[in-house]
């Protein structure tokens, strides 16, 4: 008796801490869908941390300035980096991996095994990551208000990088230091630039899956989900079309709604939603096949092998109808996410991109956002032909990203102003064509919608973009395996053999 009152006990208190662990879970992570492209881990998955590895190299601040382009601002703050030199050789280069748009990881100094570190061991390169300002613990001032956020840009990060290495430069005494630096998704464009802006600092890059071309209207993104369902199994993208269509029709008529409600397990009566809810239900149930095609089969966490493009066409090809794949996709997303239904409250999510508290729950994505609606644009519509025609018809039109800039930051957003900005970053930068920095590397993946605003082309002899079919995004940045497609094995060794020329030239 007493023993069955004590597993009773055991089982209560493994009941309550299962109980907080899915609320606090669902706290987290309240949507599957994704921000703007975005996933909650920022765009580029962290990666695993075995648990085998010694000790975590440790926390380190620099002294950054807060604006880099006016002289008589000394403010500064302190920007978090990492350090390891563990596989340093006399001589050897710097590796610098870029932050992007979220908290950084030191897995990614600490581990062996991943593209860039692994050339780190083989040419004897010092590693450091600095986490980018106003994303994770890097917060210039120490919140995220309108008036704080316009020393958010990514011309700005890319002077904190400047200023860093040549402080490192003094610091580590290097008197021939060669920097190379890495990154991937948004951070592949920044290492990208890095070599473009400050070739004297920078020596070279590899960017990975980089967005080097600002687009308000990215109708490219859907395109490649799409195609890259399509190749996999033509079937399955027929079948999320032919799903998406009973969508759309459901969403005419009252009783339609109700079943889209009771189908989707959506949290409140899609009845009762205003317009801007009803894009947003589609933004979610759109952002699955998103989130899952952008991510497949990298080899990392859940990706690797559970969230990937052939079980997605399982579930897909699975229901007994397509509606009800498009169904089974989605409660397959809930499980992972731990929700109890699908919240699409419009209002509730501008409200909490609203916050300006710097650790708040949704503080990277506001941050994200503002990049957006002041450099990239980069929204995922459904303006497209194809997109219209063979996948989700026309679900969400352009208008519905940009006027989000007004709502959640400040009302001086006109329209237009989001559209000037992105223009400003293409004269900036040059674009995809206009590249004009030499000795990067620029992998880029086939099934990644990214790509499509990545550089294609050499636009000059020492631009090396490689192609890398049927893979998705930053696949080359996670470790190799038996299972890496032919074309991955050839964009590793086409890095491989940059970095090892430009390490010891
Ligand atoms: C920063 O600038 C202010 C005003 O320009 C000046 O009074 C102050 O001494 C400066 N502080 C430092 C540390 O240079
Ligand atoms: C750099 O040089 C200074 C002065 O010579 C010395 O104090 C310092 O320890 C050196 N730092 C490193 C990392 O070698
Ligand atoms: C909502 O969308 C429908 C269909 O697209 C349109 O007819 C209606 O005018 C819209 N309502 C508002 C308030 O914009
Ligand atoms: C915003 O500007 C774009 C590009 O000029 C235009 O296509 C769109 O219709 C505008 N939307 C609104 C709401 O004014
Ligand atoms: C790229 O082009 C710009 C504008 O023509 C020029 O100022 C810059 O020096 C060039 N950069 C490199 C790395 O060639
Ligand atoms: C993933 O990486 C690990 C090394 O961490 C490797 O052993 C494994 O084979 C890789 N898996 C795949 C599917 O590539
Ligand atoms: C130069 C190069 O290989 N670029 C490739 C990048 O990926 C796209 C995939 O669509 C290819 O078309 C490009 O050729």
């Amino acid at each position: 008796m007493r023993g069955l009152l004590a597993l009773l006990a055991i089982a209560a208190i493994l009941a309550v801490q299962y109980a907080e662990a899915r609320a606090l879970s669902e706290k987290r992570v309240s949507r599957t869908r994704m921000i703007r492209g975005r996933k909650w881990h920022g765009l580029v998955p962290k990666p695993d941390r075995p648990a085998d590895l010694s000790s975590r190299v440790a926390d380190q601040h620099f002294v950054q300035q807060l604006d880099h382009f006016d002289a008589s601002n000394n403010k500064t703050w302190l920007q978090r980096f990492w350090y390891n030199d563990k596989w340093y050789k006399p001589g050897g280069p710097q590796f610098l991996m870029i932050g992007g748009e979220s908290a950084e990881s030191p897995t990614w100094v600490e581990r062996d095994d991943f593209e860039w570190t692994s050339l780190a061991k083989e040419v004897g390169a010092a590693v450091f990551l600095l986490e980018h300002r106003f994303y994770g613990e890097s917060q210039p001032t120490g919140d995220l208000k309108f008036e704080s956020l316009k020393y958010l840009s990514s011309e700005q990060a890319l002077a904190d990088l400047n200023t860093f290495i040549l402080a490192q430069n003094k610091v580590l005494n290097l008197t021939s230091p060669r920097w190379i630096t890495f990154g991937g998704s948004y951070s592949g464009a920044l290492s990208a630039w890095a070599r473009q802006k400050y070739p004297d600092t920078v020596y070279a890059a590899v960017g990975s899956s980089g967005p080097v071309q600002a687009v308000v209207d990215f109708t490219g993104y859907l395109d490649v989900v799409y195609n890259a369902l399509h190749s996999y199994n033509p079937k399955c993208a027929e079948s999320a079309h032919n799903g998406f269509l009973k969508v759309n029709e459901l969403g005419k008529t009252s009783d339609g709604l109700k079943t889209l409600t009771s189908t989707f397990s959506i949290c409140t009566d899609l009845n009762k939603a205003d317009n801007n809810t009803l894009y947003t239900f589609y933004e979610s149930i759109i952002g699955n096949y998103m989130g899952i095609v952008q991510y497949s089969e990298d080899n990392v966490s859940v990706y690797a092998s559970e969230l990937t493009i052939p079980q997605l066409c399982k579930k897909q090809l699975g229901a007994n109808s397509d509606l009800g794949g498009v169904a089974a996709v989605n409660e397959w997303l809930m499980d992972q996410n731990w929700e109890s239904c699908l919240d699409v409250n419009y209002q509730e999510s501008i409200d909490a991109l609203k916050n300006t508290d710097a650790g708040s729950e949704w503080g990277d994505y506001r941050s994200w956002i503002w990049q957006t609606c002041n450099e990239f644009g980069y929204y995922q519509s459904t303006d497209s032909d194809l997109v219209v025609n063979k996948f989700t018809g026309a679900d969400i039109p352009i208008d519905f990203y940009v006027q989000q800039c007004a709502q959640i930051y400040d009302a001086s957003y006109e329209n237009a102003t989001v559209y000037t900005n992105v223009d400003k970053t293409n004269q900036y930068y040059y674009g995809q064509t206009g590249y004009n920095g030499t000795r990067v590397s620029l992998p880029n993946g086939t099934n990644d919608p990214w790509h499509v605003l990545g550089v294609l082309k050499a636009t000059n002899g020492q631009v090396y973009p490689s192609i890398i079919a049927g893979t998705s995004h930053c696949a080359d940045m996670y470790p190799a395996g038996p299972n890496d497609k032919p074309g991955l094995t050839a964009a590793r060794k086409a890095i491989r053999t940059h970095v090892l020329s430009w390490s010891t030239a």
